[in-house]
């Protein structure tokens, strides 16, 4: 455990639900996309008000008529190869996983009266598998573009060192495969992996290249939560279709992409049949700009309360009840809805109106259904009210930084006025290696929203002015990576930069904004008298030895992908899996009188 200091957060306490009840619109309400883009916060819904027909468009998309019709697609789980790379040294054995993904063009059945859409997945579907990894197990992943166009992956939520992280210019172009070595070594969580190649992220997220990398760990296996088959992974997503059944990506002048067509899992509105039982639901936004506010509702209108459990990056210390999920993109939630109460009847997950900046359409109020049968095959898997011990952390005494993210010259989506384009400029800040700092995110000029993500760490949300004005229970209670900055807002996160260097991107995550400048970097720079060796430090995501190369069949012997390994773990990204050293080293770096210079524990990125 790192978080060594004692500090209770205030936001910690609990708001009322009350406080996020009917939260009003600004500006009168005449449906025009002026006064829509006004629109601040939360509209608390309930399933008969919150909604004003003046302001739903029409359809853009051919109309669909088919709501829970069609039942959720549930994901398969990403097997590995059959082969594993063991390392044995003295007193260990440890070993890596080996995956092969393939990029390629697919077509998937949306309207069931117009032709399958043409899309382009992970293993040719999407959501692409979802990986199952283990806390200590290293993994590499050979990510092989068989598809149209240029990719970059990036898991979501892991600590990547920076040339496996997915940055938007180390590109995979098709033809060529690329080699991403993943630590596996945080807590429990559920995170995700996705395109992020620079200036088209949007419209691959969009054609399907996204998918779940759950990482678990022994201490939540202990818990009995819900599992297998009542352990849901849910991504959420929103588009436009055209008339010959293919997907219309307009960014609305470069504003954003809120679709009017709403999918769980790629499948338009669908059920779910359920057991009277409880359930863990791992929420996703993998909407390209359509914020949620999420309700379970019974037919007769009540609302559910649930327990949400985790967030971004793992478990909560305790589960937080709740009747809504306020869900920006590239959020996760997991939650666990118990439906014992609720035999035989539909529960439906419905989505607020006048949410965020979304412009709603006819549908864009209804998610899915489960639908609740009579009997349960048993088990309970409840929710322990003790799921997590993480201690948290203090603020650091210094000043917060500042990032203002807002529209600049010229119409351009910036921070602090910079552009991913600005090359000279983008490294917007350097925190010191393994260091606490408070950010001040800003949402300025243009307004919008803007789910901002910061690569490399784990954040805690300290507070939230203007807008909302509020923090949310489930936002403070765990720790994560995006946060939903809202038209007004302007929010404070707390991290710790570590246990990397090297450059790293944040940026918003309204993929539109993304794709359109609103991408930047952090530095974590060398530490300068941490005996370094300087042979490979994993600064730069782009360096060269590590990036794509062109597809050989050579290269795909077991033999070939053994050594490849092996050369991989003996360039030491992850200290050989002793991630704990180096934050030791980083706590006696940082209370050294002579600045670190005894190393007491090693070094994380020297070689032998
Ligand atoms: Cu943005």
């Amino acid at each position: 455990m790192h978080f060594l200091l004692p500090f209770k957060l205030a936001c910690l306490s609990s708001f009322p639900v009350s406080v996020f009840a009917q939260r009003g619109r600004v500006g009168s309400s005449d449906g025009s996309r002026a006064d829509q883009s006004r629109v601040i916060g939360l509209t608390r819904p309930s399933p008969t008000n919150g909604r004003n027909p003046l302001e739903t468009q029409g359809w853009i998309s051919p109309e669909y008529k088919w709501f829970y019709e069609y039942p959720l697609p549930r994901t398969p789980v990403k097997s590995k190869k059959q082969y594993v790379y063991r390392i044995v040294g003295v007193g260990y054995m440890s070993q890596i996983d080996y995956y092969e993904v393939e990029i390629k063009s697919f077509t998937q059945q949306i309207y069931p009266d117009l032709p399958a859409t043409p899309m382009v997945g992970f293993d040719g579907m999407s959501p692409g598998p979802t990986f199952v990894m283990q806390q200590n197990r290293e993994a590499v992943v050979r990510f092989i573009n068989n598809g149209p166009s240029n990719i970059s992956v990036h898991v979501h939520g892991q600590y990547n060192r920076a040339p496996f992280d997915g940055w938007a210019g180390d590109m995979t172009s098709p033809g060529q495969y690329k080699d991403y070595y993943y630590p596996n070594a945080q807590n429990a969580r559920t995170i995700w992996y996705h395109d992020h190649t620079e200036f088209t992220t949007g419209e691959h997220a969009y054609w399907g290249e996204e998918g779940y990398y759950i990482l678990t760990d022994p201490e939540e296996q202990a818990l009995g939560l819900p599992s297998g088959p009542y352990d849901v992974t849910l991504v959420i997503a929103a588009k436009v279709y055209n008339s010959d059944g293919s997907l219309q990506y307009d960014n609305n002048h470069e504003s954003g992409l809120w679709g009017d067509v709403i999918l769980v899992n790629e499948q338009p509105w669908p059920y779910m049949n359920v057991e009277p039982r409880p359930y863990r639901f791992r929420l996703l936004n993998g909407a390209v700009s359509r914020t949620f506010d999420l309700t379970l509702n019974t037919d007769a209108g009540e609302m559910l309360h649930f327990d949400v459990i985790g967030s971004d990056c793992g478990l909560f210390n305790s589960p937080v009840n709740s009747t809504f999920i306020a869900l920006s993109m590239g959020e996760r939630y997991e939650l666990v809805v118990d439906f014992s109460n609720f035999q035989n009847q539909n529960i439906t997950l419905l989505n607020g109106r006048g949410v965020g900046d979304n412009v709603d359409y006819p549908a864009t109020n209804k998610v899915m259904r489960f639908v609740v049968g009579g009997s349960s095959s048993g088990g309970s898997g409840g929710v322990p009210q003790t799921l997590r011990n993480h201690e948290e952390v203090a603020p650091p005494a210094s000043n917060a930084k500042d990032f203002t993210f807002g529209r600049g010259r010229g119409g351009v989506w910036e921070i602090n006025g910079v552009g991913f384009r600005d090359v000279e400029n983008r490294i917007l800040t350097k925190p010191e290696r393994g260091t606490y700092e408070t950010w001040q995110l800003r949402n300025g000029a243009g307004g919008g929203t803007h789910p901002v993500h910061i690569h490399l760490v784990d954040f805690k949300v300290l507070s939230r002015t203007g807008g909302r004005n509020e923090v949310a229970d489930y936002e403070s209670a765990g720790w994560k990576d995006v946060v939903w900055l809202a038209a007004g807002e302007s929010v404070q996160v707390i991290a710790r930069y570590a246990p990397w260097d090297g450059i790293y991107m944040f940026h918003c995550h309204n993929l539109v904004h993304e794709d359109h400048e609103q991408v930047v970097f952090l530095l974590v720079p060398n530490l300068e008298k941490w005996g370094y060796t300087n042979d490979t430090l994993f600064l730069d995501p782009n360096q060269r030895e590590f990036q794509a190369r062109n597809f050989n069949s050579d290269d795909f012997t077991e033999e070939a992908i053994n050594n490849k390994i092996a050369w991989l773990y003996s360039t030491n990204p992850y200290n050989k899996g002793n991630i704990a050293g180096v934050y030791s080293a980083l706590d006696a770096y940082a209370q050294a009188p002579d600045g670190g210079q005894s190393n007491p524990t090693g070094s994380p990125s020297s070689s032998d």
